[in-house]
C-alpha cells in the first residue's frame, strides 16, 4: 500500500527536495509552506509524473491556522511527517540581536514544529509504522559565534526529538533527527534578508551539502526494516566537520 508523507516548508531547499524525491518512489504526499504559488507549481510538476499531492498553505507559527489545515485532512492517514519549515534570520552577536529575529526563529523552529507535530500525531496515529523527522542542524550540536538564537532553536530540535522518541515509544513511533550542516538553499539568502552576494559567500570555495543530498538521506531512514529506526544523524560535506571547523578549498594544503 502507498505510503504518505506530509512534509512541511515544501516550497523550497529540503522540502521541495524531499517531496521529489518522494514522489518519484510512489508515496502520497501533502506538501505544505505559506507561498501557496510555489505549493501549486509543485503540485502540478508532481502531478505531471503521476503523483498524487495535497496542499496545505498555513503559516506554522499560526496555531489556528496548523490546526484548521490537518482538521481538513482529518480522514487521511499519515506515515510520515517530516518537520522541515524553519530558517534563521540575523546572525550577529547576542547583545546586537534583534528580538524580532529571536522572536521568528524560536516562533518558527519550535513553537511551529510543535504546534504541527500536535496536530499530526492522532493521523499519525493511524499508521501501522508511523515515523517523524525533525530536521535539526549542526547548529544545534555545536553553538558557534554570532549563531546565538538560532543555535539554540536547534538545540532545543535535538531535546524535542529525543523527547517524542522517548514519549512516543509505545505506540512504535520512530523518529529521527537529521542534523545538516552549511547546505547550499535559500537558507542564507533568508538569513541575511535578501543579501544574495553575502548568502552566496557562505559557500564560496567549498562544495557545500545540496537539498537532493538531505532528501536521499531522508529517503534512506525512512526505508529501513521497520525494527531499525535512525535516531539521530548527522551530515556534512566534506568541507565542513561540524558547525566551527570548515575549510575552503583555498585553504587546503597543497599536499597531504
Ligand atoms: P529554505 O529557505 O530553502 O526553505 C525553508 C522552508 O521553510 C521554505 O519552504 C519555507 O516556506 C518554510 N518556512 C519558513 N518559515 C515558515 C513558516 N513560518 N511557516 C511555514 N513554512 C515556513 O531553507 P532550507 O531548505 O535550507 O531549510 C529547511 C530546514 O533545514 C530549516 O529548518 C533549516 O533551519 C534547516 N537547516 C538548513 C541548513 C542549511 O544550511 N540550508 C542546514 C541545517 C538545517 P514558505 O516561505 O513558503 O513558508
Ligand atoms: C544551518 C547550517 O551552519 O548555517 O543550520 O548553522 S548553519
Amino acid at each position: 500500500m502507498k505510503k504518505t508523507i506530509l512534509i512541511t516548508g515544501a516550497t523550497s531547499g529540503f522540502g521541495k527536495a524531499i517531496a521529489q524525491l518522494f514522489a518519484a518512489q510512489c508515496y502520497h504526499l501533502i506538501i505544505t509552506g505559506r507561498r501557496s504559488g510555489r505549493l501549486n507549481i509543485l503540485k502540478s510538476e508532481l502531478e505531471n509524473q503521476a503523483a498524487s499531492v495535497t496542499t496545505l498553505c498555513f503559516d506554522v507559527r499560526e496555531k489556528e491556522a496548523v490546526k484548521e489545515a490537518l482538521l481538513s485532512i482529518q480522514d487521511r492517514t499519515i506515515d510520515i511527517l517530516v518537520n522541515n519549515a524553519g530558517l534563521a534570520s540575523g546572525m550577529s552577536p547576542i547583545d546586537e540581536g534583534n528580538i524580532s529575529d529571536w522572536d521568528l526563529m524560536i516562533d518558527t523552529n519550535i513553537k511551529g514544529l510543535l504546534y504541527v507535530t500536535k496536530e499530526t500525531l492522532p493521523l499519525l496515529r493511524k499508521s501501522k509504522t508511523p515515523h517523524i523527522f525533525n530536521i535539526g542542524s549542526t547548529a544545534g550540536k555545536t553553538a558557534y559565534r554570532n549563531g546565538n538564537v538560532y543555535c539554540a532553536t536547534k538545540f532545543a530540535v535535538d531535546a524535542l526529538s529525543q523527547s517524542m522518541r522517548i514519549d512516543l515509544l509505545p505506540y512504535g513511533v520512530k523518529v529521527t533527527a537529521i542534523n545538516p550542516g552549511m547546505a547550499e538553499t535559500e537558507f542564507s539568502i533568508v538569513r541575511f534578508k535578501g543579501d544574495e552576494e553575502r548568502a552566496k559567500n557562505v559557500y564560496k570555495d567549498i562544495k557545500p551539502l545540496y537539498a537532493e543530498d538531505i532528501a536521499n538521506v531522508v529517503l534512506f531512514c525512512a526505508t529501513l526494516p521497520e525494527h531499525v529506526c535512525i535516531n539521530d544523524l548527522t551530515l556534512t560535506c566534506t568541507n565542513q566537520a561540524n558547525a566551527i571547523y570548515t575549510i575552503r578549498d583555498s585553504e587546503k594544503p597543497k599536499q597531504l
